[in-house]
C-alpha cells in the first residue's frame, strides 16, 4: 500500500496515522484537496479497524418527526413549513402514542425524535411526549431534540438550557441527536440559516448535555456553499469539545439534498465527496468512537461502500424518515434488519446489532 500513499503524496499523513499522531488543520485541507480516493480510504480504514475491528453497527430504531412547523426557514431545508401552510403539521400526543403502539411488537431499541422550531409548543408538550412514549415502551432509548430545539424550548420556557435538559432527562430523555450543527462557519450560517441557533450556542448546549451525563451525536451538512477549510474547522471544533467532555457517541456527515429547497439550483454532492467526507471525518475526529454512514442520505449502496472508507455504523431500520426524503432522497423509507445485515456482510464486515449507546445486543 506504500505505493498508493506515495502516489497520492500523503506520506507525512500516513506516518502520523501509523504513529497515532493527531492530524492538524493543514492535514485536513490536504486530505480534502486530494482526489486519491483509495489512499484516503486506506488511511481511514486503518483508524476504523483500530477502533472497531471488523465490526459494523446497526440499530433497530424508529424515527418520529413530531412537527414540521418551523420559524427558522433554513435555505437548505425542504421539511419545514410555516404555520398556517396547508402542508404544516403538528402531531398530538395521541398520534405520537399511536405511532409507538403500532410498532410495539417490533424489537425497537431507540426512537429518534426531532421536529421544527415550533413557536407554540410548550415545555409540557415535550415532557408529556417523552413520558407517554416511556409508558408504552419503558426500555426504549429516547434520542430526542437537537441542540437547536433544546435552546428553543429553554428560551420559550424562560429557563436555562441546563434546567431544560434536566427536566427532559427526568421525563425520559436519554441522548440528543446530532442535527442542527450544519457548518459552524459564521459565513455559511449567515447565508443559509441566519435565524438558527449560532454555532457557539450549538456547542454550548452540547457541552451542557455532556456535563449532565446526556450523550449526543454530531453532524455536518456538506455539499452546498461551504469550503474545504470550513469543513475542517467544523470537525476541529467538534474534536475540541470531545477532548473536554468525551460526550459525543458518533459523527454523521450529511450530504445536502437540494430538491424542494431554496437552494434547488445547486447540484447534490457526488459519491466521491460523500466517501471523502466519511474518510476525512474518521481521520480528523480521532476521539469520536463512531462514524455513521447514514444510508437515508447516502443511499444504502453508497453507505455500504462507506464501510470501507472509515464508517463503522449504518444507523438502522428507521421505518419512516421525512427530512431527507422531502428534499428528494431516493433511498427507501426503511430497511429491514435482514437487509442491513446483508449490506454489512457483503462489505466483508461483521454485523453487530447495537443499542443507542453502542452496547452489543
Ligand atoms: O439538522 C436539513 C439536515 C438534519 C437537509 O444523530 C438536510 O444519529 C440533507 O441530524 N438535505 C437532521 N440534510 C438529521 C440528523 C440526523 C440524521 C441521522 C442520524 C442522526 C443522529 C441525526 O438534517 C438537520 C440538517 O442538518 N438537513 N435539510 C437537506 N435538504
Ligand atoms: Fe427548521 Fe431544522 Fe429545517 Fe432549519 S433545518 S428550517 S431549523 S426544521
Amino acid at each position: 500500500m506504500e505505493w498508493l500513499i506515495e502516489q497520492a503524496g500523503l506520506q507525512h499523513i500516513y506516518k502520523k496515522v501509523k504513529d497515532r499522531q493527531r492530524l492538524n488543520r493543514e492535514d485536513g485541507v490536504t486530505l480534502y484537496q486530494s482526489n486519491h480516493l483509495l489512499a484516503l480510504g486506506f488511511l481511514a480504514n486503518l483508524v476504523q479497524e483500530r477502533l472497531n475491528d471488523n465490526k459494523v453497527y446497526y440499530v433497530y430504531n424508529q424515527h418520529i418527526n413530531y412537527s414540521n412547523i418551523c420559524i427558522n426557514g433554513c435555505l437548505f431545508c425542504a421539511f419545514s413549513k410555516k404555520k398556517g401552510s396547508p402542508l404544516a403539521y403538528e402531531m398530538g400526543l395521541d398520534d405520537i402514542a399511536q405511532r409507538v403502539k403500532d410498532k410495539v411488537n417490533e424489537p425497537i431499541r431507540e426512537i429518534h425524535i426531532v421536529g421544527g422550531i415550533n413557536p407554540d409548543l410548550p415545555l409540557s408538550y415535550y415532557v408529556s411526549m417523552l413520558k407517554t412514549i416511556k409508558q408504552i415502551r419503558p426500555n426504549v432509548h429516547l434520542k430526542a431534540f437537537t441542540p437547536v430545539e433544546i435552546a428553543h424550548i429553554a428560551k420559550m420556557s424562560k429557563i436555562s438550557v441546563e434546567k431544560t435538559l434536566m427536566i427532559l432527562k427526568e421525563a425520559g430523555l436519554n441522548s440528543l441527536p446530532g442535527g442542527g450543527a450544519e457548518v459552524f462557519s459564521p459565513r455559511v450560517r449567515k447565508a443559509l440559516c441566519p435565524k438558527k441557533l449560532s454555532s457557539q450556542g450549538w456547542l454550548a448546549v452540547t457541552r451542557c448535555a455532556h456535563n449532565l451525563g446526556i450523550p449526543t451525536n454530531a453532524t455536518m451538512l456538506y455539499g452546498h456553499i461551504e469550503t474545504y477549510e470550513e469543513r475542517v474547522d467544523h470537525l476541529l471544533s467538534l474534536r475540541k469539545v470531545q477532548d473536554e467532555t468525551g460526550g459525543f457517541l458518533c459523527f454523521i456527515p450529511l450530504p445536502f439534498h437540494p430538491h424542494n429547497t431554496k437552494l434547488s439550483h445547486l447540484k447534490e454532492p457526488t459519491g466521491m465527496d460523500a466517501l471523502k467526507n466519511l474518510a476525512i471525518s474518521r481521520l480528523l475526529l480521532d476521539n469520536i468512537p463512531h462514524i455513521k454512514a447514514y444510508w437515508v442520505g447516502l443511499t444504502p449502496k453508497l453507505a455500504q461502500i462507506g464501510l470501507s472508507f472509515g464508517a463503522d455504523d449504518l444507523d438502522g431500520t428507521i421505518i419512516e424518515e421525512k427530512i431527507t426524503h422531502t428534499a428528494g432522497a431516493k433511498s427507501p423509507y426503511g430497511l429491514s434488519k435482514d437487509e442491513l445485515i446483508r449490506f454489512i456482510k457483503d462489505a466483508g464486515r461483521i454485523p453487530v446489532e447495537r443499542d443507542a449507546l453502542y452496547h452489543e445486543v
